[in-house]
């Protein structure tokens, strides 16, 4: 432990931080503990440790640079929602979406699955900042690991070592994460969350969602707890700039379930009809927001790296993706070509005849099985984006002009709408339905709700949380307008209506239109739509028929819709605001006022 006192005592004097390290260390019984300073040479030891042990495999260095790649337990690719948990003295402080465990009970079970859990291995502290270093919007982390791998990924993912250290100083205030990956078995799997004590406890998983626990669990799960307490927004949404070729820029943040597209449209490239407008990515998955000075909601993104789906990525569907990917970059759970370099499903060019799949298994071209998990990753440094805004690292955010609630649905939502009001924008963002995806265990393709797109990731009782967002109104004297959009409605066999990825700018455009109040908009019962020719479709291949099919409001439909908006309220209970059940109402009457009309 000598290297521990070492190297302790030169990155920090924080006397609450080294009683809390060594206390863990008292629990766990590593056969050392290493102090992370993110340094190069650090990433290099560390690096070479992971391929010396099996943990990482080198890719052909030429054609991917610093790129290496994992693979994770079969048993283990996905974020675990059954075994969640968040862990209050009450019961119906985390309400009826999420698990709850009380505290003691929850220190217990898994405090007896850390005893001892670190000998024979290597304790990693790992000091982490999410959000630029210094903005009064970040906040500090300590992970303390057993798995290389998460150190490596932290790494590229957060603002890790010396300056988030620095940033802490003698301050208490830090999130205590700790995680174990045990024998990787699925009984012995928790992932516990004590927000009253802003910490987080992981053991026996080595999946990103589970384990890199600045991001799901601090950023969104206590994130969200904190935002409600100091008045703030921790959503799961992503922030763009978007600039005309007048080069004026304005930020939007857009929130989508897990796997429906997030980081392509955080990085898209407009079409040649676009020329001159830019769009700038500021984060792809998680935004903290806070009213400035000026009366306007600002954004940060707390994470510094992308931790992004692969399968599907090209550089047909995103281009500034691959480019980032190319260097610097681990991958996990993808298929490895003969020539030591990635594959996966929806990649660009031939299928190869034969590659290696996730499970480490040869696999020929015709296969039935996939080559790469479905929920394969990447984990790449924000800054081999070509499109990275140069405002990602200002410590004030960027100010949120507007706000997109969008899901994976088939059918009834249009392509795109604008609310009425704030209650109206919560009234989408709370009703946000989805089709299930890979990103988390269980069965592919059903509608679920997914308020906000925060049903895995909300750190308490989702009425209340919903309570917050009307509540921020009042904070917000120039508030974002809100949106919802659908890129992934069907036609009746199947066939999506709407060309998605980088034609998403034409509806994108509209949105900073509206939002800037450059444009009129055609009302209907149930939001403003664009009106005929004001959404630019020139250069596009697509048909009227299809067009109105993509944009069709079906008064049966929203019927639908609209009922099991408010039975899914209902199951939210009696914390669920009183104005949303009334708005899904007010809705609901029109909807069949007019269809009564019509008969
Ligand atoms: C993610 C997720 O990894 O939402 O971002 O699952
Ligand atoms: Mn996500």
């Amino acid at each position: 432990m000598s290297n521990e006192a070492t190297t302790a005592t030169t990155l920090t004097k924080n006397a609450n931080l080294l009683a809390w390290v060594k206390e863990i260390a008292t629990l766990t019984k590593p056969d050392q503990v290493v102090w992370c300073d993110g340094s190069e040479d650090e990433k290099r030891r560390l690096t070479a440790l992971a391929v010396s042990d099996g943990t990482l495999i080198p890719l052909n260095q030429e054609k991917w640079p610093n790129c290496y790649y994992h693979r994770s337990n079969p048993n283990d690719v996905a974020r675990v929602e059954q075994l969640t948990f968040i862990c209050t003295p009450k019961k119906e402080e985390v309400g009826p979406l999420n698990n709850w465990m009380p505290p003691a009970d929850a220190y217990a079970k898994l405090g007896a699955m850390f005893d001892g859990s670190m000998t024979g291995r290597t304790m990693y502290v790992v000091p982490y900042c999410m959000g630029p270093i210094g903005s009064p919007l970040s906040k500090i982390g300590i992970e303390l690991t057993d798995s290389v791998y998460v150190a490596l990924n932290m790494r590229i993912m957060t603002r890790m070592g010396k300056p988030a250290l620095d940033m802490l100083g003698e301050s208490n205030d830090f999130n205590r994460g700790l995680h174990s990956t045990l024998d990787c078995n699925p009984d012995r799997r928790f992932i516990c969350h004590f927000p009253y004590d802003n910490t987080i406890w992981s053991v026996g998983s080595g999946y990103g969602g589970n384990v890199l626990l600045g991001k799901k669990c601090l950023a969104l799960r206590i994130g969200s707890f904190l935002g409600k307490q100091e008045g703030w927004l921790a959503e799961h949404m992503l922030i763009l700039g978007v600039e005309s070729p007048e080069g004026e820029t304005t930020y939007v943040a857009a929130a989508f379930p897990s796997a429906c597209g997030k980081t392509n449209f955080a990085m898209m490239i407009p079409p040649k009809r676009f020329n001159g407008w830019k769009i700038w990515t500021v984060g792809d998955d998680i935004s903290w927001m806070r009213v400035g000075p000026d009366g306007k909601l600002y954004a940060i993104n707390p994470e510094a790296g992308y931790f992004g789906v692969a399968p599907g990525t090209s550089n047909a569907s995103n281009p500034n993706a691959m480019k980032t990917v190319m260097k610097d970059t681990l991958f996990t759970n993808v298929a490895l070509t003969k020539d030591g370099g990635v594959w996966w499903e929806g990649m660009d060019g031939e299928v190869p005849d034969e590659l290696t799949d996730w499970q480490g298994r040869p696999w020929k071209k015709g296969s039935t099985e996939k080559a790469a998990h479905p929920n394969a990753r990447f984990t790449a440094p924000a800054a081999n984006n070509p499109a990275l805004s140069f405002q990602a690292d200002d410590p004030r955010g960027v100010p949120i002009s507007a706000i997109i609630f969008g899901g994976r649905r088939a059918t009834t939502v249009p392509l795109v709408m604008q609310s009425f009001s704030w209650l109206h924008g919560v009234f989408f963002g709370a009703t946000l339905g989805s089709e299930t995806t890979a990103a988390a265990v269980g069965q592919v393709g059903i509608v679920r709700r997914d308020p906000m797109a925060m049903l895995p990731f909300h750190g308490y009782d989702m009425g209340s949380y919903l309570g917050h967002w009307l509540e921020m109104q009042h904070s917000i004297p120039f508030p974002p307008k809100i949106f919802m959009v659908n890129w992934f409605r069907q036609d009746e066999n199947g066939k999506f209506l709407w060309p998605g990825f980088g034609d998403n700018m034409r509806v994108l455009k509209w949105i900073v239109d509206r939002a800037r109040g450059k444009v009129g908009a055609q009302e209907t019962l149930l939001g403003w739509v664009p009106k005929d020719d004001d959404l630019d479709l020139t250069g596009l291949d697509i048909s009227d028929e299809q067009l109105a099919k993509a944009t069709r409001i079906d008064l049966g439909e929203w019927d639908r819709e609209l009922s099991s908006s408010l039975e899914f309220f209902e199951k939210l209970g009696a914390t669920v605001p009183e104005p949303l059940v009334l708005q899904a109402k007010i809705l609901l009457a029109r909807v069949k006022q007019a269809t009564a009309v019509k008969h």
